[in-house]
């Protein structure tokens, strides 16, 4: 195996037994034999590490390889239209770094160049306007941190609980800061016409992804990007310019964006008619459904990141979300939704962005059923799963924002569950 470190786990754990207080000192391991990784020079102390430019793009040590992005390769017929996860049972904080965020391409992710790369404005307005990459730099750049969720995110959990691992039911999401100029600012250059109600925007990828956008959105916070987390865009995620709508469905985040055209009505694509409408019990259909409502997940404990170290101290961590604004509060439950305590938000709640939420506990060794419940600033309350389906049926596959269960075992194993 790559990731084997170079001493066991054990042998470090008591090796961190030193520092700390409070419940960090009642996690530390008991030292009973003398620890070699204390008491001796080890070979990294003895010889010289790596030179610099030794990578010269770095790339995460060895013993993290395991957090990469995964597919469900029984999910879709052929990986260039298909989607892959985020690792989010293995992150922390909320910032998703691009080569773990995970992708979702109708027909492969295209190489497209700065220099070949245009961008048009068309339909109602008064100067129609071709940019190119280096027009686009000298335009007023603003910054914005987002979630981008897809809505077939949790789609699979619809019929009951399925997946097992977080990354799989919830991983159709990150969160990344984006550096990039505001739609409504390159609209103003055009001169968008009194009868202009709507942009329709398209991918300069096979698929093309066109999606239509109320003016009233794409005048308010909608970016046209070329930076994240610091860097360029890659590839996968429509280097060297895609769309941040924040707040709303993944599918509107056009990436590789190549033309803005500007109508008095929407446009109907393929995306919008075939797709991405949720199915009623009724046969009707929701449409337009394009924010993300509140949600919330324990990324670990979950099944792909049991509990090791026993009984006694236990960090819960997870994620909160909702593309109405800031989330207010997010409440932990133990015991299966009878009692609910609200989480520590750590770190700043920042609106349509991902918000951090820990749960300090002594746990007792006993089988527990975890949950979280996210609750926004509109006074929203993130649903169960079957109050879900008592609205909308089984028949959907998008915005399943219900609450999940895990169910974490005596022995530390997590196992996706439902509760009835
Ligand atoms: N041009 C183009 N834009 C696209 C897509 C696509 O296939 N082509 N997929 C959309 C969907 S369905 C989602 S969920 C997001 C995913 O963005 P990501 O691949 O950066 O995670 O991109 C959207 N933008
Ligand atoms: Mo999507």
């Amino acid at each position: 195996m790559t990731d084997e470190p170079v001493t066991s786990r054990r042998a470090f754990l008591a090796g961190t037994a030193a520092a700390g207080a409070g419940l960090v000192a009642t996690a530390a391991t008991a030292q009973t034999a003398p620890d070699p990784l204390i008491t001796e020079v080890q070979p990294w102390a003895s010889a010289f590490g790596d030179p610099v430019d030794a990578t010269p793009y770095g790339m995460p040590i060895r013993f993290e390889s395991h957090v990469v992005r995964r597919n469900v390769e029984w999910l879709t017929e052929s990986p260039v239209s298909s989607i892959n996860f985020t690792p989010i049972h293995a992150l922390e904080g909320t910032i998703t770094p691009q080569g773990c965020a995970f992708e979702r391409h109708h027909s492969g992710a295209i190489e497209l160049s700065k220099q070949d790369y245009r961008l048009m404005i068309n339909g109602l307005v008064e100067r129609e306007l071709v940019f190119t990459w280096d027009d686009l730099m000298r335009f007023p750049r603003h910054i914005a941190i987002a979630f981008c969720e897809c809505a077939a995110n949790g789609g699979m959990e619809w019929g009951g609980a399925q997946l097992e691992g977080c990354q799989f039911t919830q991983g159709m999401i990150h969160n990344m800061e984006y550096t990039g100029v505001m739609l409504r600012d390159l609209l103003a250059e055009a001169g968008v016409k009194p009868e202009g109600k709507w942009v329709y925007v398209e991918g300069a990828d096979a698929s093309s992804n066109g999606r239509s956008i109320p003016m009233e959105k794409a005048l308010d916070d909608v970016m046209v990007a070329f930076f994240a987390n610091g860097e360029a865009l890659r590839k996968e995620h429509g280097y060297p310019v895609r769309l941040v709508v924040p707040g709303w469905e993944g599918n509107m985040w056009v990436k590789w964006l190549r033309r803005i055209g500007v109508y008095d009505q929407a446009v109907e694509s393929r995306e919008e008619t075939s797709k991405y409408t949720d199915l009623m019990p009724d046969g009707r259909a929701r449409k337009w459904t394009w924010v993300m409502d509140a949600k919330s997940v324990i990324t670990s404990p979950s099944p792909q990141a049991p509990i090791r170290h026993g009984k006694g101290p236990l960090v819960i961590t997870g994620l909160a979300w909702s593309g109405h604004g800031k989330i207010a509060r997010v409440d932990v439950s133990v015991d299966g939704g009878n009692t609910w305590v609200p989480a520590r938000i750590s770190g700043e709640v920042r609106p349509k962005a991902l918000t951090r939420f820990h749960y300090d506990m002594n746990w007792d060794g006993q089988e527990m059923f975890i949950m979280s419940r996210a609750i926004d600033e509109t006074g929203y309350v993130q649903p169960t799963k079957q109050a879900l389906r008592e609205i909308r049926g089984l028949n959907n596959v998008y915005h399943n924002n219900g609450i999940q269960v895990w169910w974490v075992r005596a022995d530390g194993e997590v196992e996706n569950v439902e509760i009835a």
